[in-house]
């Protein structure tokens, strides 16, 4: 026992004298409204059915913006709603400047947008750059070689070996297989990084470049206030078309992404100019400053970067993929301060932290029911912007779902053997208002994914009013987020204990802020006031469901105790 505790201080002196990044800018450039506030992701599929017809929409959407003012969160961004054949539930588009039918109309959209401005709320589009719906017209118009479209696709020949047609090149798909299809009609390949039904398009084309900043700029003109950008490191390829280099030893099958090293279907230059482009071309309309996300999962180098081309918030996946439940104290720390330090230097960026998307098992899946408030903790405590995702705030948990009920492209091109880890079906079920019919998601009781029974219990009306609830943390971490000492406070990332993490927000002559998480199941009673020279008597702001301290209690910091995988927020 004193062995152990020897240990653990001298992780904590070191941690202690290497930590304390310099503090995050504390001046917001005027009218970036996005600084300092949740944004929250709607998937539409599955927030709220207006017409009973299983599948959620725009109008629901609309119906509860006031929803969204409860929550206090700054703008909300929605997965596409652009008309697809919706093979890829939206990813897979077949006009960039029409609403699909089934989430509604360019009017439902205005609607939308008018209702969220009144009430002083953003709305956020996804844009899906890297490829189209082989049912676009345009892919329709490649095939034949009408000008201009024949150009708007990447096509090759086929390179024959041996008298035998083969893909111009190892290139693989996300989804499993050859990046390349065979397309009898213009005895050609083309590629698709995703789905066979997703042809990418050519950004080296100048026609096609010009047509995706109007449909953009046609979104703003329509009461966009900025765009989230799909698998953008996708976009551009090696013009030279060079095979990627095998990973040794992957341990995959061979038709499986991960057996190459993505050199030249990822990260190339010309992807990080787009974004600059498409920067300017929206900022030039003037008006409201406008946000750019981009979803980039690659290397932190090359996620960061975008900061210099315009993008205000690259994705930071850290809490989604890079971290789990089997990571320790130590880990989050290397991990928040390796982000904070990559921030590049003097051009006022933010940092960001995703807590959850609609392509991860949800937060509850990936670190445990107990530790469902803990990463959003982390969000509102450290500086920046948080991003949640729709059912965090009520702690929604997945569903795994059988072979037969899977309908995600990535899960049934997996196969019935492997599509229970790679299918996105169990983090977009139906969102749970309450325990009327389908959870207060549709009139009807049958929807596009089933929703979890667990509804009956787990809903928003069932935490609505009670504050030591997912949604009841929830609230307060937004409201503790537009607080002085969040946007401007110094910041250190401690290890407490090497299996307690401490987050500690300082402004001078304020009593700080501490978020403590306890990583382990241990028995350490902690000394947080002298390790982290925080006073000794603090009191409780939050804590999480699974934290038996009462929130507003007074607790001797000299002394403390946290029960396992909880979190708590003291002030
Ligand atoms: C997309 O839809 C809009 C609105 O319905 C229509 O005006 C336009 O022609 C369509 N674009 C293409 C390429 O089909
Ligand atoms: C092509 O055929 C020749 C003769 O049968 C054989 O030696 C060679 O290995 C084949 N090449 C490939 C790439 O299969
Ligand atoms: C930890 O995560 C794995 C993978 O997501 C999951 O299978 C396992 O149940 C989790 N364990 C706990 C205790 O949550
Ligand atoms: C769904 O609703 C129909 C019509 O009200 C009813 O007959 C049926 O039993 C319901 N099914 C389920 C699973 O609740
Ligand atoms: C809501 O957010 C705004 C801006 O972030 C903040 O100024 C305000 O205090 C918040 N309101 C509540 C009730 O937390
Ligand atoms: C902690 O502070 C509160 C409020 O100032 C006070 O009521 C309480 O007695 C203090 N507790 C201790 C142990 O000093
Ligand atoms: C919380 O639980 C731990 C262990 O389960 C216990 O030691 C501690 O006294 C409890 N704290 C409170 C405030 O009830
Ligand atoms: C962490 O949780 C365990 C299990 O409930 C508890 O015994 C321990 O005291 C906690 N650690 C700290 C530092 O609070
Ligand atoms: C997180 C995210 O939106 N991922 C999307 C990336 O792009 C593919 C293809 O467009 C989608 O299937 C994913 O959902
Ligand atoms: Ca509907
Ligand atoms: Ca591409």
């Amino acid at each position: 026992m004193f062995h152990e505790s020897v240990i653990v201080c001298f992780v904590a002196i070191a941690a202690l004298s290497s930590a304390a990044p310099p503090p995050p800018p504390s001046s917001s450039p005027s009218g970036e409204w996005w600084r300092d506030s949740f944004i929250y992701q709607v998937y539409p599929r599955s927030f709220k059915d207006s017409n009973g017809d299983g599948i959620g929409d725009l109008n629901g959407v609309t119906s509860k913006l006031d929803y969204f003012v409860d929550l206090n969160i700054s703008a909300f961004w929605l997965s596409p709603i652009f008309k697809s054949p919706m093979v890829d539930f939206g990813y897979d588009i077949s006009n960039f400047t029409a609403i699909d039918p089934i989430f509604g109309t360019t009017n439902d959209f205005k609607k939308l947008t008018t209702e969220a401005h009144a009430r002083g709320l953003k709305v956020i589009l996804d844009w899906v750059p890297n490829h189209s719906s082989d049912e676009h017209p345009w892919f329709e118009k490649s095939i034949k070689k009408i000008k201009p479209y024949d150009d708007y696709y990447v096509w090759k020949d086929a390179k024959i070996i041996n008298g035998t047609r083969h893909p111009p090149n190892n290139w693989l798909s996300i989804f499993l297989g050859s990046a390349w299809e065979w397309n009898d009609k213009r005895q050609q390949y083309y590629l698709h990084q995703f789905a066979i039904k997703q042809p990418d398009l050519n950004f080296r084309n100048a026609a096609l470049r010009k047509e995706m900043e109007d449909a953009l700029v046609f979104w703003v003109k329509n009461g966009a206030d900025g765009f989230r950008i799909d698998s953008i490191p996708y976009v551009y390829e090696d013009a030279q078309f060079r095979d990627e280099p095998i990973v040794p030893n992957s341990g995959k099958p061979a038709d499986d992404p991960a057996t190459l090293k993505h050199i030249y279907t990822i990260d190339q230059i010309e992807t990080y100019q787009l974004v600059q482009a498409w920067r300017n071309a929206i900022d030039s309309l003037g008006g409201e400053k406008k946000i750019l996300m981009t979803e980039a999962y690659t290397s932190l180098p090359n996620t960061v970067k975008y900061y210099e081309y315009g993008s205000n918030v690259p994705f930071n996946f850290m809490f989604v993929t890079g971290l789990n439940n089997h990571s320790t104290a130590l880990d989050f720390k290397r991990s928040i301060d390796g982000w904070i330090n990559n921030i590049p230097k003097g051009g006022n960026y933010i940092a960001n932290w995703v807590v959850d998307n609609h392509d991860n098992p949800r937060v509850t899946t990936r670190f445990g029911s107990l530790r469902a408030d803990q990463n959003s903790m982390l969000a509102a405590v450290l500086p920046g912007l948080g991003v949640i995702y729709n059912g965090d705030e009520i702690g929604m948990e997945g569903l795994q779902l059988s072979w037969k009920q899977t309908v995600d492209p990535q899960g049934c091109n997996a196969g019935p053997e492997r599509y229970a880890s790679l299918s996105r079906d169990g983090e977009r079920t139906p969102f749970q208002w309450d325990t009327t019919t389908s959870a207060g998601f549709s009139t009807s009781n049958i929807t596009w994914l089933p929703v979890n029974p667990n509804y009956k219990t787990l809903n928003l009306a069932a935490q609505k009013n009670v504050p030591k609830s997912h949604y009841g943390i929830f609230k307060k971490l937004v409201a503790l987020k537009s607080s002085e000492i969040i946007k401007s406070g110094e910041l250190q990332v401690i290890l407490a204990t090497d299996k307690v993490l401490g987050v500690v927000r300082r402004l001078p002559n304020t009593t700080p802020i501490v978020l403590l998480i306890n990583f382990s199941n241990d028995a350490i009673q902690i000394d947080a006031s002298a390790w982290m020279n925080i006073p000794s008597n603090m009191s409780v702001y939050t804590s999480s469901v699974s934290s038996n301290i009462s929130l507003g209690a007074h607790l001797d910091t000299t002394s403390l105790k946290l029960n396992g995988a909880s979190a708590v927020i003291l002030a």
